[in-house]
Parts: structure tokens; sequence; C-alpha cells
């Protein structure tokens, strides 16, 4: 199998067990679930997920054991993207090419979809933790992690920075650091997490830590630079708020060459982060992956 069959066969075991445990049910309250699962099945490329799915392989674990963390990250994700296209926040119309979850649901069942999608991940995590009395306490520290990752001192706390920076001049240390939140973040946690569950040791996590901030920094430069060469308009991402146009990236800090140079020695570091560990190919692949992606 070479890297993209892989990729896609990470990401199909992660569609069936979504598609398991997220159904519609035949109740008063349908629409929620069908708003629930309208961004859950849109399209998404699962990065996180697969990236727990690696590590867990890396390590020679248990996916039968990683694969609900796997996926409430991924519901994480979705309910993020569901709220940060809200007119409140980027009032964004379409997402991955399609509308939005509140311009076919509405605003508020919308905002419910988004809130649901986060009870379902905790929830998720706990019969997980519950299940199996062997590895509970290592199950908790990760979704404790996973939690931590999406909260106030991660995900939310990055959007903040972003909402409250926008219009500004930011730094480029303020950049990095709001983007290490807002998407680095739970980008770490699906790699920690999987790596909690599995006892990777001390060395062997600290090296997965470094990878993962260094990919979740790569993503962010090449989700600029898609932005700059309109592809990701293309796809119906940027129809949002004028106010975009004027916040800074890392093209507007540094210039499209330049960023494109960063993006290319993060990769290669990230890459290094991994020297030493075995069987790395696929997360060696996946750091290329990130920088190439079209989408
Ligand atoms: C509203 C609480 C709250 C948080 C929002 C992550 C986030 C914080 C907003 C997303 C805004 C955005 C488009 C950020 C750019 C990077 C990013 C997260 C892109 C989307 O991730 P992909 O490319 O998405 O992995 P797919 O569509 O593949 O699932």
């Amino acid at each position: 199998m070479n890297y993209h069959q892989k990729f896609d066969a990470y990401r199909n075991l992660v569609e069936e067990w979504l598609k398991e445990r997220i159904t519609v049910p035949e109740l008063p309250e349908k629409t929620l679930f069908e708003a629930m699962r309208y961004s859950l099945t849109a399209g998404g490329k699962r990065l996180r997920p697969v990236l727990s799915l690696a590590v867990c392989d890396m390590l020679g674990g248990d996916r039968e054991a990683v694969m609900p963390f796997a996926c409430a990250v991924e519901l994480i994700h979705t309910y993020s993207l569901i709220h940060d296209d809200l007119p409140c926040m980027d009032n964004d119309d379409y997402r991955r090419g399609k509308p939005t979850n509140h311009k076919v649901f509405g605003e508020a069942m919308a905002l419910l979809a988004g809130d649901a999608l986060l009870n379902t991940a905790c929830e998720i995590m706990l019969e997980a933790v519950l299940a199996d009395e062997k590895d509970a306490l290592r199950k908790a520290a990760a979704a404790r992690l996973i939690m931590e990752a999406a909260g106030a001192s991660g995900m939310i706390a990055g959007q903040v920075i972003d909402m409250e920076s926008e219009q500004t001049a930011v730094s480029y240390d303020q950049l990095c650091r709001m983007h290490s939140l807002k998407t680095g973040a739970l980008i770490r946690a699906s790699i920690l997490s999987a790596a909690l569950i599995c006892g990777a040791d001390e060395r062997t996590t600290q090296a997965l830590e470094r990878y993962g901030k260094l990919i979740g920094l790569a993503f962010q430069i090449k989700d600029d630079l898609l932005d700059v060469e309109g592809d990701a308009a293309v796809l119906g991402k940027s129809t949002g708020s004028d106010v975009r146009n004027h916040k800074s990236t890392f093209v507007t800090l540094l210039g499209t060459d330049k960023a494109k140079e960063l993006l290319k020695s993060t990769v290669e570091e990230a890459v290094k982060a991994l020297e030493g560990l075995q069987n790395t190919d696929f997360l060696i692949h996946t750091a290329a992956y990130i920088a190439e992606r079209k989408k």
C-alpha cells in the first residue's frame, strides 16, 4: 500500500466508526442529529483521527482502544468549524464547497449541533474510560489532554486571540502563538492522546510532541498559502466577512516566497524530530502531505 492508500484506509475506518456511532433517531428532535451528521459527513480530510491511528500503529498499540479518542477529536474539530462559520464569528456561507451548517439548519440549530457534538465527544471518551478498567487511567488522562487542548487554554483561547486581533497588525510571534492554540492544540492532542493510550515512553512522547507542534505550524502556513492561491475560495472556504481580508497571516507578514521557504523548513524539522524512532514512514509522509495538500 502506498501512502495515499494507507491514508484512505485509516480514513475509511474512521468513517465507519462515526457512521455507526452518530445516527439519526426517529425522534421529534431528529433535526439536531441531522445537523450534526451534515457537518460530520461533509467531506473533511479526517487528518486528526488519521494521525491518532497512525501513532497507534507506529507504537504497536490497540486501534480499538484509540479509535473513540481519535473520533472524539474529529467531533470537536467539526463543532469548532460549525461555530467558527456562524454569523457572530466568521459569517461564512460555504465550507468544503457546501453551504455551512447555519445556512441549511438555521443559526440556533447550528449552535446546538456544535454544542451536541462537543458533548458527544466527551460521552464517547468517558464511555471508553469506563469500559476498560485496565487502561482506565491512561484513557482518562488522554480525555483530559484532549479537553484541555479544545478549551480555554487551547483552541478556544486561540479563537479569542484571533477575534481580538482582527484589524490590528500582529507580530510573527503573536501569529505563531495564536495558531499554535487555535489549530495546533487539537492536532497535537490527536497525536499525544494516542501516544498516552499506547503507553509511549518519555523520549517518544517528547519527539511526537515536537513533531505535532511543527506539523501544526506547517498546516497553518499551508492554509494561508492556499487562501492566497485562491484554491480555498474555489472550495468555498472564504466567502466570509471582509474583516478577514485585513488579517495578518504568514503570507502577509513574510510574503509568499518566504512563507513557502518556512513551510519547507518546518516540514524538514518535523521529519527530523522523528529521528531515532521506529516505524515513522507514515508520519514522515504526513508532514510532506500537509505541505503539498490542495485543500
Ligand atoms: C469557534 C470554538 C471555536 C473555535 C474555532 C479551529 C477553529 C477555532 C476555527 C477554524 C477556522 C479555520 C478555517 C482555521 C484554519 C485552519 C483549519 C482548522 C482548517 C480546517 O481544518 P481541516 O483542513 O478541515 O483539517 P477539514 O475540512 O479537512 O476537516
